[in-house]
């Protein structure tokens, strides 16, 4: 498909039974820029500085992939901290991102494409040459379906896509023989046994070795498997099975959507989160665009365009609809129940959704794109990056971000689709804050927490795969790429297959359709999608017109639910009873509590967020007594401030959230627990102490560096293999005792954050570190800066000394711990709770309206995205034949009984695998 746009179909009607290359092309003529890029709103870029943006993509490029290539090769995976290669069983585990993993030199896989959009055949020909030379794909390693189907068995179809686009060029891969294809079809051969299941669902993870049923499998006992697992497996089963003529990969693919589509909630037409594959029932009832569900709706849409099969728009289109009817609340997107889609399923939003916007390009409806990635930009501006979770009041709910691509796609995408070098400007962005927060010596780290800035000690392959694949695009102009990406559509990985698909072994695809749909009803298709060429230069403020309303709808936004107060006391209504005031001995509330289960919706409504509020107030209590992770940055010569590590704070010393940062020289305490008297003061003087933990009171060694003349102190912990990647945020108690004593900042880390100073210190023997709540910008000055003297301003106090000698104590940060689970489960949120709940803390006790009234007009002026959201939720009726929200009063037990459903999707998104 030409770049030139405007061609047949776009913007009109699609003749039906369109010849299958037209079909596809026409979906993605969506795609297709308006070229005479329109200069009004954002400054329009030059040449000189979109080449200068790419060829700053390419440096990035270089840096990540030949770190991996240097320091982590044949391994999976760089670990970009430590400088190595990640190696599955060599290292703690991490659940289940590390079933990615596979011993198949996953990273080196998913660059194959990039290598060519980003121009260096030179390099691609030699990186094909060692996956055909070295990798093994018959290891006893358990991994998961999904991933391997996205990113090695998607990476090896585009690297084949691509050598055989060279191979045709005349000049690189003149020695190809389809040997990618060969082993991607093995790979397929043995990803099929997973399939073995009634419903024709996947299994989530399979052996790469023994499969699912021998018993050195260790695995095929698992019951579920999340929507997107066993949806996103189309493009590349179909790609395998047009490429090869082995029809089966395509059949089993079509199955298992077949079964989705079948098994999809009949009056919402949404599908769950996840699903039983033996019997069909949907396990997580609670349906959104982000995890779990993302790339089963980008298949559908995609497999129409790649294949031509009108079922998979007709389904794509069905779910669209629901989806814009019930989850999307521009610029937001909540999930909601499968069952009672009115009614909102959580109060944050996850950052996998960041794709959607990208995909309502393709399907062509712009608006609701560029109102979404207008509120992600504005989060990412607050945060330098897309948490991995966001409240709908846009407060980090997950503080993590492993240098995820969707964003960047979605802005890809929209500027192919409107031009406005505005998207060009947020491109630019995304570059400097991954320069200046993510980079470091050995590659790029992910964010361990976007607060504070540090990183974790992985560089995930997906990086490499999409981030520089839609970032290059960006700025490409078409000369800028040796082939025409239009003749290609990306897979939810990034990899390239090509649009001739589509008229390859067609008859396979006719054979395999689903029969209902063998005749169409037109009244379910929409084949018209905007042509941004009459759009745009017709209106060239359409994109900024869009966004203007949005500018600052995340600095000026309101918790939910405050508006609802204001307008009850203007009414003269009494305010709808919130969870922190609610009090189980007052039978008011009592009696309130029983009609929210019975009078209307709005009742029904009030009752949800009173359970909600419940849950995440009494999650609230437990996380009082914690404190939030520090950042230990080293700024000497060569990190410069670009390797952040995460530290454990302690509940006593200096208050780093409070004072200016301590900066220091690092040396170690003599002895190296601490726990006596130093016998080398004169080296820790005016530094920051290392100590290890153990032995005594973590009070106990601050006293003793503290008296030593330290300005701050770094506690290592002393269990080997132990890393904030892995382990809960750990905070250092007192020893029970006043400890006021001490003035000194003090921080723990885990063992491999701790051995990263160790070994700098082997290394470079001068090592200056920073200790702060949140990581300092570093800044190319930083850089220049002269080594400073190890003399500062910072804290520099001798305490009277104490020595009192008892058990360390270990406090487990609760946060951290409800990333992974959910610390209520649903059967044990008991009225008795609810009290427990209300009485712990008194100080968010307000039962006095004036002072509720009083905040709402604090905030009275960031109204309008509440008010929508409310009123939508008050005007919309909601249909479900399952609500049991009748006009009959309930017993309390029964609405609790009621709310069970809804209460256990909270808990379920809360153990959410992102
Ligand atoms: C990628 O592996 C794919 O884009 C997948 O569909 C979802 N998540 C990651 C990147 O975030």
């Amino acid at each position: 498909m030409s770049e030139a746009g405007g061609g047949p179909g776009c913007g009109f009607p699609v003749p039906q039974r369109a010849p299958w290359s037209l079909v596809a092309a026409t979906a993605a003529l969506c795609l297709v820029s308006a070229t005479s890029v329109w200069t009004a709103g954002a400054a329009p870029m030059s040449r000189e500085e979109k080449q200068k943006l790419g060829n700053q993509v390419l440096e990035m490029f270089d840096h990540a992939y030949g770190n991996y290539m240097e320091h982590a090769y044949p391994a999976d995976e760089l670990m970009p901290l430590t400088c190595r290669g990640r190696v599955r069983g060599q290292e703690p585990s991490r659940g289940d991102v590390d079933d990615a993993l596979g011993k198949f030199s996953l990273t080196l896989i998913d660059s194959l494409d990039t290598l060519v959009v980003l121009n260096k055949t030179k390099e691609f020909e030699d990186a094909v040459r060692k996956v055909l030379r070295d990798v093994n794909l018959d290891n006893d390693v358990v991994v998961s379906v999904f991933e391997t189907n996205i990113r090695v068995l998607g990476g090896l179809l585009g690297g084949h896509s691509l050598a055989i686009m060279l191979k045709e060029k005349g000049e690189y891969m003149q020695w190809y023989n389809d040997e990618l294809l060969q082993m991607a079809k093995q790979l397929g051969y043995k990803l099929l046994p997973a399939f073995n299941t009634t419903s024709g669902l996947p299994y989530p993870r399979i052996n790469l070795k023994f499969g699912i049923r021998k018993p050195e499998a260790r695995t095929g006992t698992e019951t579920d498997t999340c929507t997107a697992c066993a949806g996103t497996l189309i493009l590349e089963f179909a790609a395998l099975s047009r490429f090869t003529g082995a029809t089966i990969f395509e059949e089993y693919a079509r199955k298992a959507l077949d079964f989705l589509w079948e098994k999809r909630q009949r009056s919402s037409n949404l599908v769950g989160v996840t699903i039983n594959i033996h019997t069909g029932d949907w396990v997580r009832k609670d349906s959104g665009v982000g995890a779990g569900i993302d790339s089963y709706y980008e298949y559908l849409l995609k497999a129409y365009v790649l294949l031509g099969d009108d079922s998979f728009l007709e389904r794509f289109n069905t779910h669209y609809d629901a989806i814009m009817r019930y989850i999307s609340q521009p610029p937001l997107l909540l999930d909601v129940h499968i069952h009672k889609p009115m009614l909102n399923a959580r109060t944050w939003m996850d950052a996998l959704l960041a794709f959607f916007p990208g995909l309502q390009v393709l399907k062509g409806d712009i608006r609701p794109a560029i109102e979404t990635h207008e509120m992600l930009y504005q989060v990412i501006k607050k945060h330098n990056f897309l948490p991995e979770a966001f409240t709908t009041d846009f407060r980090v709910h997950w503080a993590q971000h492993p240098l995820r691509p969707e964003f960047a796609e979605s802005t890809y995408f929209l500027y192919k689709a409107t031009g406005d070098p505005y998207y060009l400007e947020v491109g630019k962005t995304l570059i400097e804050n991954l320069n200046k927060y993510a980079r470091v010596p050995c590659g790029f780290a992910a964010m361990k927490d976007v607060r504070t800035g540090s990183h974790e000690d992985r560089m995930d392959s997906f990086f490499l795969a999409e981030m520089f694949k839609y970032l290059y695009l960006l700025f490409a102009d078409k000369e800028d790429i040796i082939f025409d990406i239009e003749d290609y559509i990306f897979t939810t990985e990034a990899h390239l297959l090509p649009l001739w698909l589509s008229t390859t072994n067609q008859s396979m695809s006719k054979k395999n359709t689903t029969s209902e749909y063998t005749e169409l009803d037109d009244s379910n298709f929409d084949w018209t999608c905007p042509n941004t060429q009459i759009l745009f230069p017709n209106d060239p403020l359409y994109a900024q017109s869009i966004r203007e309303p949005l500018k600052n709808v995340v600095d000026k936004s309101c918790p939910r639910g405050i508006i609802r107060v204001e307008e009850s006391f203007r009414s003269g209504a009494k305010p709808p009873l919130r969870a922190r005031d609610f009090m189980a001995t007052n039978p008011e509330h009592l009696e309130i509590l029983k009609k929210m289960g019975a009078a209307s919706s709005i009742d029904a409504e009030d009752g949800l967020r009173f359970m909600q509020e419940m849950i995440e107030l009494s999650s609230q209590q437990q996380k009082e007594q914690q404190l939030p992770p520090r950042a230990v940055q080293i700024v000497s010569h060569p990190f410069f401030g670009r390797v952040v590590l995460t530290a454990g704070p302690a509940q006593f010393g200096l208050d780093l959230s409070k004072h200016k940062e301590t900066r220091g020289f690092v040396a170690s305490s003599k002895p190296y627990n601490g726990c006596s008297e130093l016998t080398n003061p004169e080296a820790v003087m005016g530094k920051i102490a290392l100590i290890q933990r153990g032995q005594c009171m973590f009070a106990e060694k601050a006293r003793n560096i503290q008296n030593a003349g330290a300005i701050g102190g770094i506690v290592i912990d002393d269990n080997e293999g132990s890393s904030s990647d892995t382990a809960p945020l750990f905070q250092m108690a007192g020893d029970g005792k006043d400890t006021d004593d001490i003035k000194i900042p003090m921080l723990f880390l885990f063992s491999k954050e701790g051995s990263i100073i160790l070994d700098a210190i082997r290394e470079y023997e001068e090592v200056e570190v920073l200790l702060s709540d949140k990581a300092k910008d570093r800044d190319p000055e930083m850089e220049n800066e002269e080594q400073p003297s190890s003399e500062n301003d910072s804290q520099n106090q001798s305490a009277e000394q104490m020595t009192s000698i008892s058990q360390e104590v270990d406090l487990i940060d609760q946060e951290s711990l409800e990333e992974s689970s959910l610390n209520s489960h649903p059967e044990s949120l008991s009225p008795a709770d609810i009290d427990n709940a209300a009485s712990v803390s008194p100080s968010e006790q307000n039962s006095n309206p004036a002072e509720n009234h009083e905040t709402t007009s604090l905030d009275g002026e960031c109204t309008d995205l509440d008010n929508q959201l409310q009123e939508q939720s008050e005007t919309e009726e909601d249909s479900s034949p399952n609500v049991s929200w009748g006009k009959k009063v309930q017993p309390i037990d029964s609405i609790l009984a009621d709310w069970n459903e809804d209460i256990e999707a909270f808990e379920m998104m809360e153990k959410d695998e992102l």
